[in-house]
Order: structure tokens, then sequence, then C-alpha cells
């Protein structure tokens, strides 16, 4: 696929917002600060698509994007966000609980990590949650600009080793060098149907 057409349809905060359509749905999960909202800008290739900052946290809401009319990019708030108070952290909870169960739109969720960075116990928590619905994951590496080549390789040796990920579903991109887009678009090709 390619993404031809990309719109920013609504942010949710609660379930009552959420969007109700028959198309189907990628979310895209993560630490705080990861790149989430960054990959949703380097996929549709505009990089006002969703807000980004380099201050953790940005993103709160449930934000829906339509891609092609064919299925929407769903961008989650990032957790492990150490600002948030307890209060914060339940709701946030809440939010993607309400989120992930019951969601048959849902066809796959990209779990981000920073690929510098070893998978965090939130990170293996998430995974563990989505793999207990019966969600498929995919592995998307962040900022990958920011290593070598070999230091990628090995990387990704380590978090496929740790997670018990294929390789070839763990993909490596980075905002910066515009890379990962076709490998991703190929993946979403499988779930979008
Ligand atoms: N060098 C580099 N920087 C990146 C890359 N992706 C994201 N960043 C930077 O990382 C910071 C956080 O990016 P966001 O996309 O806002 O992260 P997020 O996961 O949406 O964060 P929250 O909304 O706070 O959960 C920004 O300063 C981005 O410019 C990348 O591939 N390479
Ligand atoms: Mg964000």
């Amino acid at each position: 696929m390619r993404f031809i057409n990309a719109k920013f349809i609504k942010s949710a905060s609660k379930k009552a917002e959420f969007l109700v359509d028959e198309l189907p749905q990628i979310s895209i999960v993560g630490r705080s600060n990861v790149g989430k909202s960054s990959l949703i800008n380097l996929l549709t290739n505009n990089s006002k698509m969703a807000k980004t900052s380099s201050t953790p946290g940005r993103t709160r809401l449930v934000n829906y994007f339509n891609i092609n009319n064919q299925f929407y990019l769903v961008d989650l708030p990032g957790y492990g966000f150490a600002k948030a108070s307890k209060n914060t952290t339940s709701a946030w909870d809440k939010v993607m609980n309400d989120y992930f169960v019951d969601n048959p739109q849902l066809k796959l969720t990209l779990v981000l990590l920073d690929c510098r960075i070893a998978p965090t116990s939130l990170d293996v928590q998430m995974i563990d949650y989505l793999a207990g619905l019966e969600i498929p994951v995919a592995i998307i590496l962040t900022k990958t600009d920011k290593i070598s080549r070999s230091e990628l390789n090995n990387s990704i040796a380590k978090i496929s080793n740790q997670l018990r990920f294929a390789k070839n579903r763990i993909i490596a991109t980075s905002t910066l060098k515009k890379q990962g887009v076709e490998q991703i678009a190929d993946l979403l090709d499988e779930f979008v149907k």
C-alpha cells in the first residue's frame, strides 16, 4: 500500500468519544517520547499530521487518522510518563483498556521501542497485555539514525531474543532518514484487507 490520502479525523479522551466506524484500525503504542506521532508523520509524509514534541507526554488523547479511506492509524497516549500523577495513570489505564478490549476493528498494534534502550518492564507488560487479548503485535524500532548499522543489528538480535519476536516482525525506522516506510506499508497490507 501507499499512504496517499491521510486525514486527521478526531481526538477522543474517553470511550464515549471513540470513533465508531467499520474500517480496520492499526494502533500505535509505546513509551512517552519514543516517536509515535513522528512515525505517523513519516508514514503520511506530512510533518504536521500528528503533533510531536520533545516534551514527553504530549499526546494524551486517542487520535484517529484516516488513511486512503482504507483504514485508521490510531495514535495512543504514551506510557511511562514520569510526571503523570497517580490519577492520570489510572485514567490512562482506563482509556487504553477501553480501547483494546472488545475492539474487533483493531487488526494490529505497532509497539514502538527506542532502538537504543532495552525494552522496559512497561514495554513487556504492554506486549503481554496485547498477547493476552490476542491482538497481533509488530515491534517498530525508532530513532535508528542515532546508532550505527552494527549497533542496530545487535539491538535487533537482543530485542528479538528478549521478547521472543521473529526478526521479520521487528522493523527499524528513522524519521530523520525517512527509513522503514516501505516495510511498514508491506506489513499493513497483510493486516488491512
Ligand atoms: N533523531 C530522531 N528523532 C526522532 C525520531 N522519531 C522521533 N524523534 C524525536 O523524538 C521526540 C519525541 O517524538 P514524538 O513523535 O513526539 O514522540 P511520542 O511517542 O508521540 O511522544 P508522546 O506523544 O509524548 O507520547 C521528538 O523530539 C522527535 O523529533 C527519529 O527517528 N530520529
Ligand atoms: Mg505523541
